[in-house]
């Protein structure tokens, strides 16, 4: 079998389907490469210190792990020079970080949660990256917040890093979703699936249940069917996983199907859900739409969300249509 490396695929995409432009190419390449730094760092671990706490708390009050800060550096700093840029945005800084003037800018917003599921780390559990490229808008010279709050529809690429056993690299650029399996002795990221597609149908939920007394009516409908089984209104007895680094949860939903449930709830009123929507929830949907499944926060399609603030959370409802569907019905009929 020939092996078509991601910088290859990415030429082949520019030149045969016009799908992109050179900065974009260039915008992929140097977030592989960034990942693949990241990749780097985190198999080190405990070998080169990087494990732990940083002892800083982010915009959202979260204690910062080293690996967060690292990862964060590793993305900005990779992304700065290359003149593909106009701004970047993370969950680990408070505003947008501009690109510095010494360097050409670009047309392109990049969006990133640099280390998601980060507090899996320390206990050697897969963990990853996640980034949504968005349009700045035409005559913005300097984007502050404002020019990131586009609603997910008006992506042009998003994709995640999940470092676990292997690192690999799943990729939309609008027309379908694409693997790429790290090679480590080569350094390439090399592709490995091509149109990934979400089964319909599934019998696997992932949720964190342990806030079930928290839950809305209709989420609560909906699990008590799945885990009544057989017996139960839906007569099948189902699976339950809960990796907890949404990365990993999703991946698994991208290769065997299932639904990825993290809801309102109303453990804090202030907040609509634990996710957030610009660099976890729209990424992700934008991918899982594209894989042919569904993506909801229990009202509306993730991807019409028009954002409010760039560190927004949403309830997230994503993976196999039929169950996302389903979930989606319950808060209709039991919601308004
Ligand atoms: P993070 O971005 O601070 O790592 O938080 C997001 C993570 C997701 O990866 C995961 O799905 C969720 O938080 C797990 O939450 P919980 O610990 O409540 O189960
Ligand atoms: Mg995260």
């Amino acid at each position: 079998m020939r092996r078509i490396t991601l910088m290859q695929y990415l030429i082949e995409q520019q030149r045969k389907q016009q799908w992109i432009n050179s900065d974009l190419r260039l915008l992929v390449e140097v977030v592989s490469r960034a990942c693949k730094a990241i990749s780097i760092a985190i198999g080190k671990g405990a070998l080169a210190g990087v494990l732990g706490g940083a002892g800083s708390e982010n915009v959202q009050g979260e204690a910062q792990k080293k690996l967060d800060v690292i990862s964060n550096e590793i993305l900005l700093e990779a992304n700065e020079w290359g003149g593909h840029l106009a701004a970047m945005a993370s969950e680990e800084m408070d505003h947008p970080h501009q690109i510095p003037h010494r360097f050409p800018r670009g047309e392109f917003l990049l969006l990133f949660d640099p280390l998601d599921g980060s507090s899996n780390i320390d206990v050697n559990i897969s963990v990853g990256t996640i980034f949504s490229v968005l349009r700045c808008p035409e005559g913005v010279a300097e984007p502050d917040e404002q020019a990131f709050l586009q609603p997910g529809t008006q992506q042009v690429c998003a994709g995640y890093a999940v470092y676990g056993p292997s690192t690999l690299l799943v990729l939309t650029l609008g027309h379908g979703v694409v693997c790429f399996t790290l090679d480590r002795e080569t350094g390439s990221f090399v592709l490995t699936q091509e149109a990934l597609q979400i089964p319909e149908n599934t019998r696997e939920f992932a949720i964190n249940a342990s806030n079930m007394r928290f839950w809305e009516a209709p989420v609560r409908r909906y699990i008590d069917e799945l885990l009544a089984g057989k017996s139960g209104p839906r007569g099948q007895d189902f699976n339950m996983r809960w990796v907890a680094s949404m990365v990993a949860d999703v991946h698994r939903i991208m290769t065997r199907g299932g639904i990825f449930m993290y809801p309102r709830d109303t453990k804090d009123p202030t907040k609509a859900g634990k996710l957030r929507l610009m660099y976890e929830a729209n990424p992700m949907a934008f991918i899982v739409e594209q894989a042919g499944g569904a993506a909801t926060n229990g009202r509306q399609r993730i991807l019409e969300i028009q954002p409010e603030g760039l560190h927004q959370r949403v309830a997230v409802i994503l993976g196999s249509k039929n169950e996302v569907e389903r979930v989606t019905r319950y808060h209709r009929e039991m919601m308004l």
